[in-house]
């Protein structure tokens, strides 16, 4: 089982699509183990995006991460992380396969509605840049109790 962190980002907020995005990846199959609705500081931001310092794109994103709420979230489930990205799409919504999320709800690369780690060793570094240990929830997801 694999591990990744995923980000609603204040576009989805604002545009009331945290919904749709959590419930893209539960048919998926993926199950969520931590979530947080929070105002992210520049701080955070700069830490989370330190990748891209000195892009020219690199301002605008940490302002646009910064500029509303943001769901926090971390989902498991076999190769999660391969997973959860083709489940986001291209970084260019225009660039994106028609049936993900970028494809479906945008059009600028800047307004690209989530966030999902690129690595395992990513995954592990934003999951715990974002959340304590305590704050992840062990449980066992149970199809025949509740399907039937
Ligand atoms: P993310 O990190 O947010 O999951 O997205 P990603 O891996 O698909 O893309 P990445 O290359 O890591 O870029 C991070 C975020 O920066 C914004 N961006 N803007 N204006 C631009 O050319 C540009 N390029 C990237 C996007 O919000 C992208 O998700
Ligand atoms: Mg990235």
């Amino acid at each position: 089982m694999e591990r990744t962190f995923v980000l609603a980002k204040p576009d989805a907020v604002q545009r009331g699509l945290i919904g749709e995005i959590i419930k893209r990846l539960e048919q998926r199959g993926l199950k969520l183990v931590a979530a947080k609705f929070l105002q992210v500081s520049t701080d955070l931001a700069e830490q989370h995006y330190a990748i891209h310092k000195g892009k020219p794109f690199y301002e605008g994103l940490i302002r646009y991460i910064c500029s509303a709420p943001v769901m926090a979230m971390v989902w498991e489930g076999p190769q999660a992380v391969t997973a959860v990205r083709q489940t986001m799409g291209a970084t260019r919504p225009t660039e994106a396969a028609p049936g993900t999320i970028r494809h479906d709800f945008g059009l600028e690369v800047g307004r690209n509605l989530t966030h999902a780690s690129d690595s395992p060793e990513n995954a592990q570094a934003e999951i715990s840049l974002w959340f304590k240990p305590e704050e992840m929830v062990d449980w066992k997801q149970s199809n025949e109790t509740w399907i039937s």
